[in-house]
Order: structure tokens, then sequence, then C-alpha cells
């Protein structure tokens, strides 16, 4: 790893660049499928409905406003530094699953406009996953580059992660980056597969870290609510960090897709209660923890 990726490091202008915005492709989904072949992403603007997207952000930010983490009015997102999580909720992992599971969230995330703009990319009909992540990243996180490959793949024959910000996200407050060009070192994620070799994950992190530290990339923009990037579990990816002047907290959700024809029988991911992928269902995402306590979000 060098240091361009460490907490609170600055990153080079010279290794910052932005999305390449495909929303034109939409008109001939073969351009949009050449578009995903060749970026490993297509990242589209104002595709989803604002006013629902608004609405999951005051869903989402209410809830951890009546825990005493996020000041009013809850829609700006501002941190009280606080929380009184713990004592009000017990189950932090039952407390987040209904947070996850919030009716205009899913609207959002499992609505009819993602689900077509996703079998766009497969030209094929899509489903998402049951289990999803919301992230509400407060100041000073940010999320290590990793790869969804193979974690998220289950039977599927591909997967795709749809991101999408719950909000206005500036550069200042941490969104998503993409490595660029990451997508091409697939032999390496496939060794690990066949390897099941978790050291060979390191490498292959490893070796992505230092390709990107050799000049490639990290991709990103100033997202606006209604916006979406769908990305290739083979697309290396993370967060910058939040560096909000206003304290605001990064609100964002990430939900896989697949084949609506593949196999959906993986419990990590579907059914009324996924076990996630390590197990611990919902309490297992680090966003169940309180808000505020230090998570260096590593995927
Ligand atoms: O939102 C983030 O910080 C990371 C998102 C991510 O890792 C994902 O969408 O798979």
């Amino acid at each position: 790893m060098t240091d361009v990726f460490s907490p609170q490091q600055p990153i080079p202008a010279e290794l910052l660049g932005s999305l390449v915005d495909s929303t034109a492709c939409l008109s001939d989904a073969l351009r949009l499928r050449q578009s995903f072949a060749e970026s490993g992403y297509v990242f589209l603007r104002e595709v989803l409905d604002r006013a629902e997207v608004f609405s999951a952000r005051i869903e989402v930010f209410e809830r951890l406003a009546q825990v005493g983490e996020i000041q009013a009015p809850a829609a700006e997102g501002i941190a009280t530094g606080a929380s009184r999580r713990r004592e009000l909720v017990g189950d932090l992992g039952a407390f987040w699953k209904s947070v996850s599971e919030g009716p205009l969230l899913r609207r959002v995330t499992h609505g009819w406009r993602l689900r077509e703009l996703v079998s766009l990319v497969f030209d094929a009909s899509a489903r998402p996953h049951d289990y999803l992540f919301v992230r509400p990243a407060p100041v000073g996180n940010g999320t290590d580059l990793h790869y969804d490959y193979p974690f998220f793949a289950g039977r599927a024959s591909q997967i795709v992660t749809c991101w999408v910000p719950l909000g206005e996200i500036p550069i200042s407050d941490g969104p998503l980056v993409v490595v660029e060009g990451s997508h091409r070192l697939i032999g390496a994620i496939e060794l690990m597969r066949l390897t099941g070799d978790p050291r060979t994950f390191a490498a292959t992190r490893d070796a992505a870290y230092q390709s990107t530290a050799r000049g490639a990339r990290l991709l990103t923009a100033h997202f606006q609510p209604g916006d979406v990037i769908v990305f290739s579990g083979f697309t290396m990816h993370g967060s910058l960090d939040n560096h909000s002047p206003a304290g605001r907290v990064r609100l964002s959700v990430d939900v896989r897709y697949q084949p609506a024809t593949d196999p959906a029988d993986d419990t990590r991911y579907f059914g009324p209660n996924p076990v996630g992928p390590k197990g611990g269902a919902y309490g297992e995402q680090k966003a169940a923890q309180p808000l505020g306590t230090l998570w260096t979000a590593q995927w």
C-alpha cells in the first residue's frame, strides 16, 4: 500500500480523474453495454427519481436522529458527535436490519427503475439481492479499495453493484472511487477464486494498489441525488475519506444485482433473513455500530 490511500493523506491531483458519464448511451443499449465492458462501470446521471432518493435519505437519517446521532433537521445529515443507539435499541443488528429494510429506501434500491437500468446492462432481466449496505459515513471515514467478486457472486453467472448516493456527495464528503482499468486484472481475481486462499486475495489487492501507485487513476464525481453508478464485480473500488467541513455524514446505499434467471438460493443474500457475507446478518456491517465509533471501513 502506498500512503496515497492512507487516511488523511492527500491524493495527488494527477491520480484523481472523472468518471465517464454514460447517460447519453441510455438511448442505445448496445453502446451502454460497450461502455460497461470498456470501463468496468457505467455512471448514469439523474436516472432515478430525485424525490424518492430524498425520501430514502430522510427515512434513514430520521432513524439515526432518533438515536441521537443526527441533528435536526435530519435531512441535512449533520452528525451530533454523540450516540444513544446502544442504550435505546438493544439489538444493534436488528436495528440496522430495520433501517436497511425501510420501505422508502427499498423503493429506490428495489424499484422498477434501477431494475430496468441493470437489465439494460445485462441485456437480460435483473434481480437484486435482498441484502444491501446502507453507508452513513461520518467525517474521517473512507472505504478501502476492494473488489466485490467473488464475495457477492454466490452461484450467479454475473453480479454488478449499484451504488446510489442518497443526497448530494461532493468530493469533500468522500464519494465512491473506482480504480481506472482495474477490471482488466481479472486473471488475478480468478486465481483467488480457484485457490480460495485469502493470501492470494492479499496479493491481488497489493498488486492493484501497486498498479494504482504506478499511475492508474482513482475516478470519482461530485454525485447528485438521482445518479447511480453500476459497476462490475471485477472493478476495484472504495471511497475517499469524508472531510466535510460542515460535519455532514455521507449517505449512500449499495445493492448487488444478478440475472433474474440465475439461482437465488444463497442464504447470505436472499430471503427474509439473509445471513450476510460473514454470517452475522446486518449486525456484521460496520454501519450497525453507533455512528462515530471509529470504523475504518474495510468493505
Ligand atoms: O460507499 C462506500 O464507501 C463503499 C461502497 C462499496 O464498497 C460498494 O459499493 O461495494
